[in-house]
């Protein structure tokens, strides 16, 4: 009788992970990409070795030795090799699937359309921070499957939609969204299917925590320990009761003898999320906060990179959609040169108007998406077109003036011109240290 294999879909950080474990464990496997074997990064063994490595097409009897198959989350379900499982009654599970399999270290798991990954960041310093050994994985970067080779109290676990869509019940001690805004409807089509996936999260959880703006929508999520948090008309909200002692002046949150500067009203929901969170871990605020005044925010979010001539240059390169390029619009008060497009994605632009019309000088268009952003857009701003990044920090350069600032906030993906969020920023950061002396 053959050896049963893992099939593992998808070459990417997620699918190269599971293979490091089946490698580690010596458990069988076979992989397969839907790519050409050139554009992915694998080694010259794995690209001449078609019995277990096949790119681009398989032929049936490549699936006849498979046991299960592991999909990553960037892939189609359409895809025919979708199909091939299903025919042949092949079980289809995720990486988290597999690592709770060889783990029952308690999750805190964390999605939402903006703030995930500084949610979890600020959530795993204050843990580490008070000596309870803690670690950040899934879509920040880091697959589930690395967690395993140590042992930590908690695991912070990021899950983006595509993760959602795929996993089945996560077991959680807490399951939180930071908000749920327009976003991905190239895969989840609108509004609702995509905030359904997302609830996704709830499915075995012992404490549920939201954002209260979704309360109108949660009501069917009240069956588990459901709590809020939220500023609301300048109360703060944790675990769904207001906290009279945390006061806000200017961009530095307080309470008692303890203050944080925070970047926007977004980054204080985020943090009233992390302060709900340690409370369910019975951890006080006073602990909490002390801990987190030494927080860095991650980079690439309204990252202020340089001052000159009093003219202020932002990058916020992962804004990837309309909601958290608002959030930048609203942090910055008055005069922005705005760097905005990327790739292709389906969202209404035309959310951005009474911000550009209140605070933009200037829009200069980078990215394949300028065309659907500008049929959006209606405003008597002057709109530019660039070339690349380094010409719209050159346009930016040549026109901004004292008091301005420039804010690179495309609001789409960076797959048109870039690997990631992260190369694009640091692109940006490169122009204007080039160009800005
Ligand atoms: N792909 C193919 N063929 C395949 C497999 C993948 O064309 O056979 C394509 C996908 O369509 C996608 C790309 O390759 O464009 C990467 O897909 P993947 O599933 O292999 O991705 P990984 O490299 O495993 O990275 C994934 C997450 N990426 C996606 O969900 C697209 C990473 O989130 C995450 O950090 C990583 O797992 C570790 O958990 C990134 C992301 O962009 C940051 N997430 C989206 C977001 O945040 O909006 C959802």
């Amino acid at each position: 009788m053959t050896n049963k294999k893992k099939l593992v879909i998808g070459i990417g950080k997620t699918g190269r992970s599971c293979i490091d474990f089946f490698k580690r464990h010596k458990i069988s496997f076979k992989a397969f990409d839907t790519r050409n074997s050139e554009s992915i990064n694998i080694s010259d063994d794995e690209k001449h070795n078609p019995s277990l490595f096949r790119f681009e097409d398989f032929e049936e009897e490549f699936l006849d030795d498979v046991s299960e198959a592991i999909i990553s989350p960037g892939l189609n379900l359409q895809h025919k090799i979708i199909d091939a499982t299903r025919k042949l009654s092949i079980p289809l599970i995720t990486d988290i699937e597999l690592w709770s399999r060889y783990s029952d270290t308690p999750i805190i798991a964390i999605t939402g359309t903006n703030g995930k990954t500084t949610t979890v960041s600020m959530l795993e310093h204050l843990l580490n921070n008070l000596e309870i050994k803690s670690f950040a994985c899934g879509n920040n970067g880091v697959p589930i499957l690395e967690s395993l080779k140590n042992n930590y109290e908690y695991l912070i676990l990021e899950l983006s939609s595509y993760q959602l869509e795929y996993t089945n019940k996560i077991k959680t001690l807490v399951s939180l969204i930071t908000n749920v805004e327009e976003d991905h409807f190239e895969r989840h089509k609108e509004y609702n299917s995509y905030l359904a996936i997302k609830k996704r999260i709830y499915s075995n959880c012992k404490y549920a925590l939201c954002n209260i703006n979704l309360n109108n929508v949660m009501s069917d999520i009240k069956k588990y320990k459901y709590y809020g948090f939220d500023i609301k008309k300048k109360n703060f909200f944790i675990n769904s009761i207001p906290n009279n002692e945390i006061k806000i002046i200017d961009d530095i949150i307080s309470y008692k003898s303890n203050s944080i500067a925070f970047k926007g009203f977004h980054n204080v929901d985020n943090l009233l999320a992390v302060l709900s969170t340690a409370e369910l871990l019975n951890i006080n605020i006073d602990n909490a906060m002390s801990v987190l005044s030494s927080f860095n925010y991650p980079l690439h979010r309204i990252q202020l990179i340089k001052k000159n001539n009093n003219i202020l240059w932002y990058n916020d390169s992962k804004s990837t959609n309309v909601s958290s390029t608002i959030a930048a619009l609203k942090y910055i008060k008055k005069n922005i040169f705005l760097i905005l497009g990327g790739s292709e994605k389906l969202l209404d632009f035309g959310k951005l108007n009474s911000y550009i019309e209140e605070k933009v000088k200037m829009i200069i268009f980078i990215g394949e998406n300028r065309k659907s952003i500008r049929d959006h857009i209606i405003t008597n701003t002057p709109m530019i077109d660039a070339s690349s990044i380094s010409d719209a920090v050159e346009i930016a350069h040549k026109n901004a003036s004292s008091g301005d600032s420039v804010l690179l906030s495309p609001a789409s993906p960076s797959f048109d011109m870039f690997v990631d969020y992260e190369e694009r920023g640091m692109e940006f950061i490169k122009a204007v240290n080039n160009i800005v002396k």
